[in-house]
């Protein structure tokens, strides 16, 4: 296949100068990542650091190298003002003068790497609303709206940077010959219509009436409307919505019994992602309102979370009764 244009080339004709970057610092770290993902074992990069992260959970080596590098790429930029990150309890400041407000999910999914499955880094990058100088709450606590760009790397079967800068969604392929990101998609839609749906099954007795409501009718024969529908899920949100964005279909982390506001990160996994459905065309809801509507009070608080072709997830909204006008 032809190769595309390159990722620097593309940002340079169709991005401003601070704001490619930002972008080609996040896109530096995401090779590092891919190639340390792929070496694990070489690297000394497998196992457990042996603390605990904010959300409770052993950190793993690689999240923590993940975090590092990625957050040193940041600084190195020189334009971004403040860095908040699944693996960091608060917020840092990185260049004082700074424009930018880097909200990173470093290592998404790391329980696949044992098993060798896809994993990936999520962002989302908004303007600071401060003055220069130390980065507050308010800069980070912005709504989705807020975006200026977003994207994910994933590291699969090939390492994919996926992004949008508000100008629809682009995804770039590493090219292992010589370590450079090539165009592969520009402008990618979601098809409005799918037929896989995509969620953790095993907590279904726990979900509120409404997730079941709509599992149960994912699962119903009824040829018309090509049910039931597939269950897909690879348990890394990375992988399950890039499928979503390629092949169509619905991810759900919805609320349940004990996660009244589901699992996944307002901040890092669910903005980023709802900002490059709705760039794609797609829809992202919290079961009531738009995701990037939320207006966000803590830095790591969670969201619930139904996403991906548009008819589908207005399927869900049907059940939910919602007027949501996403
Ligand atoms: P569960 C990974 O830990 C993650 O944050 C998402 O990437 C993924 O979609 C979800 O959690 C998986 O959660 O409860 O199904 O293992």
């Amino acid at each position: 296949m032809q190769k595309g244009k390159s990722l620097a080339t593309f940002l340079q004709e169709t991005t401003s100068p601070d704001l490619s970057r930002m972008l080609l610092s996040i896109a530096e770290s995401t090779k590092a990542l891919s190639h340390a993902v792929r070496n694990i074992g070489m690297l000394n990069l497998s196992g457990s650091t042996g603390e605990t992260n904010v959300q409770g959970e052993t950190v793993q080596k690689l999240d923590d190298f993940s975090n590092n590098i990625i957050m040193d790429l940041c600084k190195a930029s020189g334009v971004c003002a403040g860095y908040l990150s699944e693996e960091n309890e608060d917020m840092v400041t990185l260049s004082p003068e700074g424009r930018f407000i880097v909200s990173v999910d470093p290592l998404d999914g790391s329980a696949n790497i044992d098993i060798a499955a896809p994993v990936g880094t999520i962002f989302s990058i908004i303007p600071r609303v401060t003055a220069p100088g130390p980065v507050t709450h308010a800069d980070f606590l912005q709504q989705g709206d807020k975006v200026i760009a977003a994207g994910y790397a994933i590291y699969g079967s090939s390492t994919i940077l996926v992004f949008s800068t508000g100008e629809g969604l682009h995804m770039f392929s590493l090219n292992s010959d010589d370590n450079h990101y090539y165009k592969t998609h520009t402008h990618v839609s979601i098809p409005s219509n799918g037929k896989i749906y995509s969620l953790n099954q095993g907590n279904l007795s726990k979900f509120e009436t409404v997730s079941q409501q709509f599992i149960e009718w994912c699962i119903a024969h009824d040829k018309p409307t090509s049910r039931p529908y597939s269950l897909r899920y690879i348990g890394a949100m990375v992988a399950d919505m890039h499928r979503t964005f390629i092949k169509g279909g619905v991810f759900l982390y919805p609320a349940a019994i004990g996660e009244k506001k589901g699992k996944l990160r307002l901040l890092y996994e669910c903005i980023p992602m709802a900002y490059l459905t709705e760039q794609a065309g797609g829809r992202a809801i919290n079961g009531s309102q738009r995701i990037l509507e939320i207006m966000p009070t803590e830095l790591h608080e969670r969201c619930a979370i139904i996403i991906g072709c548009r008819d589908m997830v207005g399927k869900y909204m049907e059940f939910a009764g919602a007027e949501v006008n996403a």
